[in-house]
């Protein structure tokens, strides 16, 4: 089996996807972050094929050979990595597409918080009110997480998948305590299905296992 490092930064974010498909399929891998490693960023730099013009993460490595872009990655992991004998990226096309979808629409729910983190806010005020706003009734988040709940009430999972772990893993970072402060503490309370996802993830032993001790993601535990 080749071996593979991830470089990421010592939170979930785009890597979070990648590791749990390694983990609920039993592939090692080292789990590379600056917490690690004291060379991490002068690695990053090395290493990263965009560099000096970008150098955004994750990074994988495979036997040496350098990839990047987190959705990239993720589709090479699932399309190596099986949970009780299926494919995680499965090989029919249009359990592809459904995958996809479910990747695509977990990035529309994404970016407009994300864009929050690297916008250059007048004060700490703006930034705040620019969350929230997200987070509202008619918030663009809201609008998404609707959707998804939508989406996963119509029809819930039978089996892992790269589009339902992707999910689960941006969902989460809605879910107190996370990263992003403003978001209210019961924002997901009202999805249920959503929460039946938290539930079924969370709990599945591979997982369960993982955040018992992963740092700062206590988010992720079973409620
Ligand atoms: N399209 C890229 C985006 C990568 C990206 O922007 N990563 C962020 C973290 S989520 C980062 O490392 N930012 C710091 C930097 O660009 O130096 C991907 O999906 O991998």
């Amino acid at each position: 089996m080749p071996e593979y490092e991830l470089l990421y930064w010592p939170v979930s974010g785009l890597a979070e996807p990648i590791r749990l498909c390694f983990l609920v399929a039993g592939i090692p891998f080292k789990d590379t972050t600056p917490m690690t490693d004291p060379q991490f960023n002068d690695r990053k730099m090395e290493l990263h094929p965009y560099a000096p013009h970008a150098a955004g993460l994750p990074l994988l490595v495979t036997d040496g050979k350098v990839c990047c872009q987190s959705r990239a990655i993720l589709r090479y992991v699932g399309r190596i990595a099986q949970y009780e004998g299926a494919f995680l990226y499965p090989t029919e096309p249009l359990e592809q597409l459904e995958c996809d979808e479910l990747i695509d629409l977990s990035e529309d729910l994404r970016r407009p918080m994300s864009a929050t983190v690297t916008t250059q806010y007048k004060d700490q005020a703006e930034k705040e009110a620019a969350r929230l706003a997200l987070m509202a009734p008619d918030g663009e988040c809201t609008k998404f997480l609707k959707v998804l709940d939508k989406k996963f009430g119509e029809s819930f999972p039978t089996k892992l998948t790269i589009g339902n772990i992707y999910a689960w893993s941006i969902v989460t970072m809605f879910r107190q305590p996370t990263f992003i402060p403003e978001i209210p503490a019961g924002a997901l309370a009202p999805y249920e299905n959503l929460s039946k996802l938290h539930q079924w993830m969370s709990t599945l032993p591979a997982i369960k296992a993982y955040y018992e001790s992963a740092q700062g993601r206590d988010n992720y535990k079973p409620i």
